[in-house]
């Protein structure tokens, strides 16, 4: 059936009835994928959307993007999420970084508190007097209700459901990095500067047929200076490439494909999405600001994720609404337990 056989009113009550079916994007109009964030009337609501319309949000990214994600395994797609969607986030870990620092004022490892500072910068400036900065604030570790509000976001799970289709599982492998300046946190392989790798490459066997998408949001501008990511594109054909674990968790040298690395600047509130088979890897940040970005991972529920000993949840589910996890004490009550439990577990499948 040809979704241009239908119109408006049609397509939106054969979605509505939970019909929609995903390989008909293809032959959608390209102009009926609109961006809500551009129509929003400033107070984070967007008088546009209405019933008629609703469903051309389902349809985030364009035939063309998806087309693009599909041949080359990675997709930049700037703007999906807006200032809005971000600013709790952020303010979320202001807080945190503020709380922080004076704890290691009070313990003597930081002089400067550096108040007046930007988001970029701040951070940049306390980890200079004391990398303990940056403990403890990882996604799982931090769990704050903002975060954990903005895994369910419309916007990004919007674009998500257009690579996945419309039953969503939040996947557990997700941080928050602020990768700080080289001449501080160094030019080293590591968590900031990662070494070539594949996302089955962190992953059990057990996620091998998992159509797990990798959605790495830039919290501040990422560009080639501050060490954005570098992916391969078309290389996801080829599979999976055993890794090895020296070096962090990295393609075997000898398997390494000779394809020139493209590197994908973007900007705040851009996405680079990511197949699991697609290599990557980061740079030193060269600049004197601090490159935050957020990597997350969603894939159709009921597919293994690949970490059977961290708690996933449903993101979205036209099927079974009911079963999307919106209970934010929940969802950290889940990752204490699983931290406790999972202590000593390898997480990556590598020796
Ligand atoms: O943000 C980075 O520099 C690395 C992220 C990464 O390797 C990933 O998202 O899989």
């Amino acid at each position: 059936m040809s979704a241009k056989l239908l119109n408006d009113a049609e397509l939106y009550r054969w979605i509505k009835q939970g019909v929609y079916n995903f390989a008909v994007e293809e032959s959608l109009p390209t102009g009926c994928t609109g961006s809500p964030a551009e129509e929003s009337d400033g107070n984070g609501t967007n008088p546009k959307i209405t019933e008629r319309n609703e469903w051309y949000r389902i349809m985030r990214l364009t035939d063309e993007q998806v087309r693009a994600f599909r041949e080359d395994g990675v997709l930049v797609a700037e703007g999906v999420v807006t200032e809005d969607d971000l600013a709790p986030v952020i303010a979320e870990y202001e807080a945190w970084i503020e709380q922080r620092a004076r704890q290691l004022q009070a313990e003597g490892k930081i002089s400067d508190l550096h108040e007046g500072e930007t988001f970029e910068r701040r951070f940049a400036k306390l980890y200079a007097q004391s990398p303990e900065i940056a403990s403890g604030m990882d996604i799982m570790q931090l769990r704050g209700p903002a975060m954990f509000a903005f895994l369910r976001n419309d916007n990004l799970l919007d674009a998500v459901e257009c690579l996945v289709g419309p039953e969503i599982t939040c996947n557990p492998i997700q941080h928050i990095r602020a990768k700080p300046p080289a001449d501080a946190s160094g030019t080293g392989a590591g968590f900031y500067n990662v070494p070539w790798h594949q996302d089955s490459g962190v992953t059990w066997e057990e996620a091998d047929d998992s159509d797990i998408i990798t959605c790495w949001l830039a919290l501040v501008d990422a560009t080639v200076e501050n060490g954005c990511m570098e992916v391969m594109p078309g290389v996801w054909k080829r599979g999976h490439l055993a890794h090895q674990a020296e070096g962090g968790t990295t393609i075997r040298p000898d398997l390494l494909p000779d394809v020139p690395p493209r590197p994908v600047p973007v900007k705040k509130g851009g996405f680079v999405f990511m197949h699991r088979h697609t290599p990557h890897t980061s740079t030193p940040n060269f600049s004197d600001g601090v490159r935050w970005s957020v990597d997350l991972r969603y894939q159709k529920t009921g597919t293994p994720t690949g970490r059977p000993f961290h708690p996933e949840f449903v993101a979205r589910s036209r099927a079974h609404p009911e079963s999307v996890l919106t209970d934010h004490a929940e969802w950290s009550r889940r990752w204490v337990e699983a931290l406790e439990n999972a202590k000593g577990m390898k997480a990556h499948r590598v020796k």
